[in-house]
This record gives structure tokens, sequence and C-alpha cells, in this order.
């Protein structure tokens, strides 16, 4: 193996401006239908956005958790406390990026709440110097692969109507819930309609090792991967798992960086890793995990918590970044909101593709007047 140029030595390089103000801003967005995974059924996008100004340029960005801790430890309330008491504080003005992460490095954990900052900078700089995201990291526009989530439905015949609208869109990959006892039936339902459709199952770590028997069942569908079979917490265990298996694991829940990702690989825990960005720690530490992925043939996609679109976009831009060679937890807006905090949508095309936004920064425009719809909480912190 070759050794390559850092994917993000010139972002680290990057000069944060001064901020001249910083709000956290949390909405709640309806759901057009619950959507039900093992963990939880959720029914609606709370989420918290970072508004931040500097010379008058303003940028928007969206922490990725929930208010509860089912999918992920973060939570809304844990992000803004993170933000507030330990990570404002580092931010300072006429220092790099790269200097900030290291900064951010004796915060242990909270990755969501990280992300949540460095990617407003990010978009701050990039609208500050008037490009599209993508090119602030250095990328080219590209079409985006799409890829539908679809939750746990009662029965098989509603999961493969629901997969039937997904086909009709054009989705280049469809992923389904599954839990104990909702699983091989109705992933058998939607194969027999579909039998050369691009498929996926997604756990959530609903499994444990002694079901491994179970699982193999999953061999019989032709699956691109099962995404977190076994806990939240685990590696090792799912390395002992794929050896069982044919279908590739993706490893979701169990990466939180790149030392995650190196041990994951280096185990043989999984074939495919799922990059969110939030969960990760941000932008830079994405780009990190896929490159470091692409030099080992290792597949990764971007994945997605449902957000609104502002995080919907920064996903979309990441992944124009190398190595993000599969369709991700990427969908139209319309899949979750009726009316969503952004313009415009996200909708796919005919061949289901979705374009990188064009503009400057994300490319989107925030509506103030749905942010003020939709606030539940509104505090000034600069
Ligand atoms: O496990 O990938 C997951 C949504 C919320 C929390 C966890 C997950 C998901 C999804 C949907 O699967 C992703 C999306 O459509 O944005
Ligand atoms: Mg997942």
């Amino acid at each position: 193996m070759t050794l390559r140029p850092s994917p993000t030595a010139a972002l680290e390089g990057l000069i944060l401006p001064k901020l001249d103000h910083l709000d956290l801003v949390t909405v709640k967005l309806p759901f057009v239908a619950p959507f039900g995974t093992s963990v939880y059924t959720w029914t609606d996008k709370e989420a918290m956005l970072m508004r931040i100004g500097s010379g008058g340029v303003t940028a928007w960005s969206e922490c990725v958790s929930d208010p509860d801790p089912f999918y992920f430890y973060e939570t809304n309330d844990t992000a803004r406390h993170i933000i507030k008491d330990f990570l404002l504080p580092l931010i300072e003005p006429g220092i790099a990026l790269g200097e900030l992460e290291a900064r951010f490095r004796r915060v242990r954990g909270h990755g969501m709440a990280k992300a949540t900052i460095e990617n407003g900078l990010l978009i701050l700089i990039a609208l500050q110097r008037g490009v599209p995201l993508h090119a602030l990291l250095g990328r080219p526009a590209k079409k985006i692969l799409s890829g539908l989530s679809i939750g746990l439905k009662e029965t098989p015949a509603d999961l493969v109507a629901a997969v039937e609208n997904a086909v009709a869109k054009k989705y280049h990959r469809v992923k389904i819930k599954v839990k104990k006892g909702q699983d091989i039936e109705w992933v058998r339902a939607v194969r027999r309609r579909f039998p050369d459709l691009k498929l996926m199952v997604d756990a959530n770590g609903d499994y444990a090792l002694p079901d491994v028997a179970h699982l193999r069942e999953f061999d019989a569908f032709s699956l691109m991967m099962i995404e977190q079979p076994l806990s939240y917490s685990d590696i090792y265990e799912h390395s002992l798992l794929q050896k069982e298996m044919k279908t590739a694991i993706c490893l979701d829940e169990s990466i939180h960086g790149l030392a995650d990702a190196a041990a994951a690989i280096a185990l043989g825990a999984c074939r495919i890793i799922n990059i969110k960005q939030g969960r990760v720690g941000g932008l830079l530490e994405s780009m990190r995990i896929a490159s470091f992925c692409a030099d080992r043939g290792v597949d990764v996609w971007s994945g997605g918590m449902d957000e609104t679109g502002i995080g919907r976009a920064v996903n979309i831009h990441l992944q124009t970044a190398e190595g993000f060679t599969l369709p991700g937890d990427t969908s139209e807006t319309s899949n979750y909101f009726d009316e969503d905090i952004a313009d415009p949508p996200v909708v796919l095309g005919p061949d289901g593709f979705i374009g990188v936004p064009g503009g400057p920064g994300l490319g989107v425009r925030v509506v103030p007047e749905r942010i003020l719809k939709r606030a539940l909480r509104w505090e000034r912190l600069r």
C-alpha cells in the first residue's frame, strides 16, 4: 500500500473566523409517518440547530442527535451541555481548524456535539468564500446515489407496498429495518416480489451471538449487507459472526471514529462501514475514514439521522468525497417531512440520483419563518 497525502490536510489549515454571534435553536418537525426501528419508534424530528455569524455572513448547522439516547448515547441536551460548557470556550479566532480538532480531543466522545461546530465553521468559511461546501472540501460536484431506509412494518404485505413505492421512485437501494421476530418472513416477501433489487437490512443491534443460526437465514436473500446485527458497542463479536455469515456485515453504531474503523477492519468485523458524519465527529473525520477504507478496498456509505434539510445537505456534500462508493441513507425530504425548514427540498431525479446543491455553502436556504414556526427553544450563547 502506498502512502497518499491526507485528504484533510488543507482543511486542517483553514483559519477560523471571528464569530460575532452564536445561537442554539431546537426545532421539532412532525414526520409524515412514524419511523419504527428495533430500538424505538420516532414520530417527529427534534433537532438542535446551530446558527453562527461572522462579518454579516450567517451559517446554520445541525446536531444529528435525538432528544433520547436510544440510537446513540448523545442527546440534544448532552450536546447542548458539551457545546456550551466545554467546546465553545475552545474556539478562538485565528487558530487553524486542525488546532481546534486537537483541542476538542480533550473532550472524550461527544462527536455529534463536535460535528455541529466543525461543520458549522466549514459551512461559514465556504459561504465567506462564495464556494459550495463540496468545493471547500476539495471535491468536484457529482450525482449522488440515493437510498431509502424503510422502518418496521406490521406485516410483510405492508413492507412490500412500501418497497414498491421506493422502486417506483428509482431509489438505488432499499434498506429495511428488522428486529427479532419481524425479520426473515418480511425479507422473504420483499425478495419474492423484487428478486434483483439492491436490498439490505438494519437490525440496530437487536441480535446476539447465540442467534447465529437464525442470522444465517439472511444469507438466502443475496443482501448487500446486514447493518449492525449485534450490540451497539461491540466490534469483536461481529468479527466472530462475520466468519459464520456469507452476507457482508456493515457497522454503524460501533464506529465512533477512525480508530474504531481501523480496529473493525483489522479484526474482520465488517466488510462495509456506514459513516454518519455526526457520530464520528464531523466532516474531516468522515473523510479520513472514507479514505482509509478506500485504501483497503472497504466500501463506505453515508448514513442518515433523518435530518432536516440542513443535515441532509451536509450528508450530500460529504458524499462527493473519495470512498463513498455505495448508495447511502439519502432520501427525498418528502419521505420524512411535508414541510422542511430549508429550501429547496431534496428530490430524486428521474434516474434516482440526487444533485449536489450548487450555491455557496450548503446551497440551500434556511427559511426563517419556518424555523420560528417550529422552534421549541432559542438560546443566544454569543
Ligand atoms: O440506524 O441508520 C440507522 C435513523 C435514525 C437513527 C438510526 C438510523 C436511522 C435510519 C434512517 O436508518 C436514516 C435516514 O433516512 O436518514
Ligand atoms: Mg443503522
